[in-house]
């Protein structure tokens, strides 16, 4: 079997997605999503130009050896642009080969081990009236697991707030916005938020917060303490990790169980995380973790350190992620929960899906392949809209991490 080409397939229904399309000898092809959200045109360009020459004419069912070729084989190794560019290599491979074994994905990754995927869902107000009143929008769904946003009084843009009643939506058409934080006046006032919502609905509800990268060691230390008598599923991304030791603090402190890593690209990213078990919860999802073949290994590693997946799952991951997440979830002894950004309507438009949603959970059909396709007449009538994530500043100006 040869690869005989691939295209990049640059969309906007509703925002921007980016997908790669390889074709075989055998008539069968594969779809990877290579969406960086912000960034489309960058991974378009080295797929392009320099990924997709070189995948003509090999032999598609060499997983292993391609993802070798796009890592170790480039000396500039890593990096968010290069790494969503492999992953979405991957994840087209991958599907071709079930397609090939007209199996269902998860069949290739270890069989079913479990029949449906717990999900959370996002609810974010612009005050805590309005916080309370869109959780229960989403527990109406039937959604067993809410992440909560709440705007806090002072603050100009608290992270996942939105104020135009619109849905969240991460991206804004041209050039980043600036927006303002004031990290004191949040971390005074969250806790309210929480007491509030337990009060609200009781304890059984998984409760997760955002916290976006927003705090230093100490400050989420105290943060995760001050939060501990609500008991959340998870605080995510409490700081801004590079500096992977700085999660030890938040250990010291608090029972507060932790997510991280929806930035991440590599297994690199997680060492210390995991074998020092300072988290419970790995981020990194397939599109920009190394597909399939990366974080199988880490989802492996995480499994012997106590710690389960939490993939990210927000609209700038596109259908054919989402999917993939739900097929290698099913697959995994070691699953946590799945992040579940319903797409808008008009996605419906240009990709064609195999999941459902019902009570809570997402199932996903016994299509071959990742089962998720693209009608790219549709998606040409979508064309790409330049939009970026915004800049955040604290209320003195200074630069801060968004
Ligand atoms: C999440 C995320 C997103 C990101 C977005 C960036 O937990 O869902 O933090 O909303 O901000 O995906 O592109
Ligand atoms: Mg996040």
């Amino acid at each position: 079997m040869k690869i005989t080409d691939a295209r990049v397939i640059v969309c906007s229904p509703g925002r921007n997605f980016v997908t790669l399309k390889i074709f075989t000898d055998q008539g069968i092809y594969g779809l990877g999503d290579a969406t960086l959200n912000g960034m489309e045109k960058s991974v378009a360009t080295y797929l392009t130009e320099y990924c997709i020459p070189a995948l003509i004419g090999k032999d598609p069912g060499n997983i292993e050896d391609i993802w070798q070729y796009f890592y170790r084989g480039v000396y500039w190794r890593r990096g968010a642009v290069s790494m969503t560019a492999v992953s979405a290599i991957d994840m087209a491979l991958w599907d071709i080969k079930a397609k090939l074994l007209d199996t269902p994905l998860y069949n290739l990754l270890g069989g079913r081990s479990r029949d449906r995927i717990l999900v959370y869902a996002h609810a974010n107000g612009a005050n805590l009236g309005e916080a309370v009143e869109n959780t229960a929008r989403e527990v109406e769904k039937g959604f067993k697991a809410v992440r909560v946003q709440c705007g806090i009084p002072g603050v100009g843009n608290a992270y996942g707030v939105v104020t135009d009643k619109k849905p969240y939506e991460p991206a804004k058409r041209g050039l980043p916005p600036e927006e303002i934080w004031d990290t004191s006046l949040y971390l005074n006032y969250i806790p309210k938020v929480f007491g509030k919502i337990r009060e609200v609905f009781g304890n059984d509800l998984h409760l997760l917060h955002d916290v976006h990268h927003r705090c230093t060691p100490i400050e989420a230390a105290r943060l995760a303490k001050e939060l501990e008598p609500f008991h959340l599923f998870w605080l995510e991304d409490p700081v801004a990790c590079e500096l992977q030791e700085s999660l030890r603090l938040i250990r010291q402190h608090s029972t507060t169980p932790v997510a991280v890593g929806e930035v991440f690209n590599s297994v690199f990213d997680y060492t210390t995380l995991i074998t020092e078990q300072l988290i419970d919860y790995i981020r990194m999802p397939l599109s920009h973790g190394g597909g399939i073949t990366h974080l199988q290994k880490v989802a492996a590693f995480a499994s012997f350190y106590h710690i389960a997946t939490g993939f990210h799952g927000a609209t700038d991951l596109s259908p054919v992620t989402l999917a993939a997440a739900i097929h290698f979830n099913t697959a995994i002894n070691n699953f946590g929960i799945q992040e579940y950004m319903p797409h808008s309507e008009v996605v419906g438009d240009v990709f064609k899906t195999n999941y459902k949603f019902e009570n809570g959970f997402l199932t996903i059909d016994d299509s071959p392949g990742i089962g998720v396709d693209i009608d790219e007449k549709a998606a040409a009538r979508y064309p790409y809209i330049t939009a970026r994530l915004p800049v955040n500043r604290k209320s003195d100006g200074t630069l801060f991490n968004w």
